[in-house]
């Protein structure tokens, strides 16, 4: 049996208007009993907007009722959580509408690259993502595919596939030899736990960044050893199998011990911490490893800076069009063969 959706349009928070979406079969006879109008009528007469009263459980509140078609009905009411929460509950309980993800249903409506990329615009976190989906819904990707660029289409997926979601980043290496530290100075600001006792960090701790404007996930793993610490194995175990789904590894070294973790996996980073306490001197293991300091931030800027040459080797130019679902991806890749 065909489900009518219930849609809330208009994100959770202050606003002047709110607008609801009632969409599936039968939506405006399942409607019409809470209203002060015939929308049946609305909806052969007028086709515009119409103001209307809407019956809640212990008030009626004035919306404004886009009845699109008998199947589509569009509620703005007045903005704020109260009274779109009781209006949403009303239209729930008395229409049996199912509540649908706002993201999903607009993707689903979707019925080009454009209104798709339009629909995940919202969802871009930085300006730099957001320009280049901006590009997409200008119909860039869609030019691409009419001009059969498939090849230059799927040298973007990398970048097209991080536009919402963000790429991830692992901070990873032995217990104590700084990564929470590191991290925190990559970011900025303390947000991971730092101490003196080895295996503070027992759970991954997700930190989101913009790094030269890519949305960057960057996860501080516990520190991978030996233990016989159930918590803190739980922990090491977790940690290595986070590193199968990074698209980076940082590995961090202490540079006064040199000892090394054999649990890092390509493509990583190798960066020698703690560089404030040797001064200048070489490392003989580690001759080409960046050397960094938490504490002092020195060589932090050319560490960021390797991380996004490496997660982003070349920049798309303004216009460039780029395959930014996973679906897409896959239908280019199916036309290539
Ligand atoms: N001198 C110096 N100490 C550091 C540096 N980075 C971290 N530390 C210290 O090393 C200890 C462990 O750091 P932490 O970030 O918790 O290490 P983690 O276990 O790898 O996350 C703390 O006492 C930090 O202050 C650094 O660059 N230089
Ligand atoms: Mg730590």
């Amino acid at each position: 049996m065909a489900v009518t959706s219930l849609v809330r349009l208009t994100p959770p928070g202050r606003g002047a208007i709110s607008t609801l979406v009632l969409d599936g079969p039968g939506a405006i006879s399942m409607v019409a009993p809470l209203l002060t109008i015939n929308p049946f009528k609305l909806y052969g007469e007028t086709g515009v907007p119409v103001f209307a009263k809407l019956r809640l459980e212990n008030q009626v509140e004035s919306v404004v009722l886009d009845v699109v078609s008998p199947a589509h009905l569009r509620v703005h009411c007045h903005g704020g959580e109260a009274i779109t929460a009781a209006v949403a509950e009303t239209l729930q309980i008395c229409c049996g509408a199912t509540v649908v993800d706002p993201f999903r249903w607009q993707r689903c409506q979707a019925n080009s690259s454009e209104t798709e990329a339009l629909a995940l615009l919202p969802l871009c976190r930085t300006e730099r993502t957001a320009k280049i989906m901006l590009d997409q819904v200008g119909g860039a990707y869609q030019r691409a595919i009419d001009d059969l660029r498939i090849d230059e289409l799927l040298s973007w997926s990398n970048v097209g596939l991080h536009l919402v979601e963000p790429f991830r980043v692992a901070v990873a290496g032995l217990p104590n030899v700084g990564k929470s530290s590191l991290l925190n100075a990559m970011v900025g600001y303390e947000r991971s736990i730092v101490d003196d006792s080895e295996g503070t960090t027992r759970d991954s701790v997700v930190v989101e960044t913009a790094l030269d404007g890519w949305h960057v996930s960057l996860v501080d793993t516990a520190g991978i050893r030996e233990t016989e610490d159930v918590v803190e194995k739980c922990g090491v175990k977790q940690a290595v199998a986070m590193l199968n789904k990074v698209d980076l590894t940082i590995e961090v070294i202490d540079v006064t011990t040199e000892q090394q973790t054999d649990s890092i996996m390509p493509p990583s980073i190798q960066v020698l911490n703690k560089s404030d306490l040797v001064g200048n001197k070489k490392s003989e293991k580690f001759p080409n490893a960046l050397r960094v300091s938490a504490v002092t931030g020195g060589g932090v800027a050319e560490l960021i800076e390797n991380v996004v040459k490496m997660l982003v080797p070349k920049y798309p130019l303004p216009g460039q069009g780029v395959p930014f679902t996973m679906e897409q991806v896959e239908a280019l890749r199916g036309r290539r063969v």
